[in-house]
């Protein structure tokens, strides 16, 4: 590196003047998928196991690891290493995410927030568990140390650090037993240094850092690229200034890298360098997507394609089984290979899709043969759309993933948020035949995710996104929707929910949309929601809980989650205060957004 952009570090050593207040855990499974067969077959455990993944060996267990393999060895070279390699095929994701689930939910045991990373790592704070725990007994730290402190940090973190240390060793036994799974853990007072510390002693052990060794540890990184937050891009821009190494990084001046990179990147660089590192361990929800894809040599007609999309599409709907969500949004992915050019590129399209293409069976999301047919007609269209069949095509990929999802259950504590989800649905529905043919112009840029897809909204399967109900943005899609597609599983809260006759007086003026409900899929008739003629009548005949006005179905009721009794017994008690009330009260307001309002439309 140029002498003339290096500077003397003197700023690495102030390390007593930053915060270490955090306790911050990495967890790392040990060989994962290897780990998931060899706790399905224990006898696997004694054989150098590997994962293959079409030629490849994506990971192996240890024992195999001793002849040499490493993760994503061409299968061939793996056998030259190791003739006895026992391979099984990893190209089946679904246990390996079953078991990744297993353990963030194990995870969420000990109270503190968990960020998941990937497949088989996670981040925990557990900083508050250690205040709690650090006043008690001496501690002794747990598993490996990098470096001997020469003295105590006046913060106190050393003490802390030793805490979580105990921490993350509980943690990984409870794993261990309950799960039978070996981990690895990174012990740290940031996310960055706790993740690049873990590996350091594998498998099945863990390793703590305190601050004062950041800088130290960090130099020890041969490349920038070692650093999970900078990409390829960042790496090879460091690299064309000759800023190879994590020292280098260390030690280029500030002035000269906020001459490559703007302000903000050039400190962030520089402070993760220095194995600085802000950034909260955000408590991780369910996935933004849920998708698959499918590699292969090449594929260039069409029949071919439709066989690849179905295989991916079979599997795709056990995972969305799985997470329990209703999609209503698909993409669709092709690897376009262009052999003049021998380049490859990813194109995209995605449109939005009828929740009531699924159905719930005995709260289990469920997909009729007819919504599979559904589906793959989407899909196939879709894909029309992204290849001109009039030329030859050559794809090397497709992919779907379901984009969006519609809530089923929330736990949300207002009643108003638990109706919310099917005030944007059932909006679309009441809107048929309220056509508003000025709003076709309207800008749909809010359904498009991101930049690297294209929002195809001209297909039949149009809901608008449950998050950004925007009503105009309805209007203009609702005459793409055909009958089977008006009904909303997720209705099924207003029936469960019976708004009753009385809450509907209140409504003066208003109705609920009979044709609506009468589409509500998985509703029993003793159960369905409330016909024109009930909306006017008292519905609730049998038993009743103290609280609720005499109309109410105790088993609807009872069925609810707790906040919500308790918040719609509040608003029994003194309706001027309950959501529902405010609500009703804002009846003729039409301009005020995701109010119970919306539930209802005027009489015609
Ligand atoms: P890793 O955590 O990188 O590897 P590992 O858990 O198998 O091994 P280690 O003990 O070193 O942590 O990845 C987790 C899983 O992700 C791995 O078991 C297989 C899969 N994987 C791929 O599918 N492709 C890849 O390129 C890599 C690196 C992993
Ligand atoms: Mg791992």
């Amino acid at each position: 590196m140029d002498d003339a952009i290096m500077q003397s570090s003197s700023s690495t050593c102030s390390y007593v003047d930053k915060d270490h207040s955090r306790s911050i855990l990495h967890i790392d499974l040990d060989c994962f998928y290897a780990q998931v067969e060899m706790v399905k077959n224990p006898k696997l455990r004694s054989l150098p196991l590997g994962i293959q993944q079409k030629n490849i060996v994506v990971t192996s267990n240890y024992e195999a690891r001793n002849y040499g393999i490493q993760k994503c060895m061409l299968v061939t070279d793996a056998l030259k290493l190791c003739p006895n390699l026992k391979l099984l095929n990893g190209e089946d994701l679904h246990e390996y995410r079953a078991a990744s689930n297993k353990i963030f939910e194990l995870l969420l045991c000990w109270k503190c927030p968990v960020e998941k990373l990937g497949m088989d790592e996670n981040f925990i704070d557990v900083t508050k568990l250690v205040l709690d725990k650090v006043k008690t007994d001496n501690h002794t730290l747990v598993g490996h140390l990098y470096n001997k402190p020469s003295t105590d940090c006046p913060c106190g973190c050393h003490s802390r650090l030793t805490v979580a240390s105990q921490i993350a060793n509980e943690i990984r036994e409870k794993i261990y037993s309950d799960l039978g799974f070996t981990t690895c853990a990174g012990v740290a007072h940031n996310k960055l240094l706790a993740k690049l510390i873990c590996p350091l002693h594998k498998p099945n052990n863990q390793t703590t850092i305190f601050p004062e060794h950041a800088v130290e540890f960090m130099s020890t990184l041969q490349s920038v690229r070692s650093i999970p937050s900078i990409g390829l891009k960042t790496t090879d821009t460091l690299i064309s200034h000759k800023i190879i190494t994590v020292s280098d990084l260390q030690q280029v001046s500030l002035d000269v890298l906020k001459k490559i990179f703007s302000s903000d990147m050039a400190v962030r660089l520089k402070s993760l360098s220095l194995g600085e590192d802000t950034t909260p361990v955000k408590q991780s929800g369910k996935p933004q997507s849920i998708g698959l894809e499918d590699s292969f040599k090449t594929v260039s007609v069409k029949s071919e394609v439709e066989d690849k999309f179905s295989a991916l599409l079979q599997r795709l709907l056990v995972l969305v089984r799985e997470d329990g969500r209703i999609p209503v949004s698909l993409r669709v992915t092709l690897r376009k290979r262009d052999a003049k050019r021998l380049s490859s590129h990813r194109e995209s399209r995605q449109c939005q899709i009828s929740p009531s293409i699924f159905t719930i069976a005995s709260g289990t999301l469920t997909i009729t043969d007819a919504g599979q047919h559904k589906l793959m007609s989407i899909i196939m269209r879709l894909f029309n759309k992204l290849i001109d069949l009039s030329k030859p095509f050559h794809l090397t990929l497709v992919g779907l993933a379901f984009t969006k999802f519609q809530e089923r259950m929330t736990g949300r504590s207002s009643i108003v948020n638990y109706l919310m989800n099917d005030i944007s649905v059932q909006s679309v529905l009441n809107l048929q035949n309220d056509c508003d043919t000025s709003a076709t112009s309207m800008d749909y840029s809010a359904a498009s995710p991101s930049s690297s897809t294209t929002t195809d909204l001209s297909d039949g399967e149009v809901e608008p996104s449950p998050k950004k109900p925007k009503k105009v943005t309805w209007i203009a899609k609702r005459r793409c929707l055909s009958k089977e597609e008006v009904a909303s599983p997720s209705k099924l809260k207003v029936s469960e929910l019976r708004l009753n006759s009385k809450e509907l007086e209140k409504v003066s003026e208003l109705r609920l949309n009979s044709r609506d409900r009468s589409l509500t899929p998985r509703a029993s008739p003793a159960k369905d929601v409330l016909s024109d003629a009930d909306t006017m009548k008292d519905v609730a005949e049998g038993g009743h809980c103290d609280d609720c006005p005499s109309y109410v179905d105790k088993e609807v009721f009872n069925s609810l989650p707790d906040e919500m009794q308790q918040e719609l017994k509040a608003m029994w008690k003194n309706p001027s205060s309950s959501e529902v009330a405010r609500s009703s009260s804002r009846m003729t307001n039409k301009s005020k957004p995701n109010t119970i309002l919306k539930y209802f439309v005027p009489h015609k």
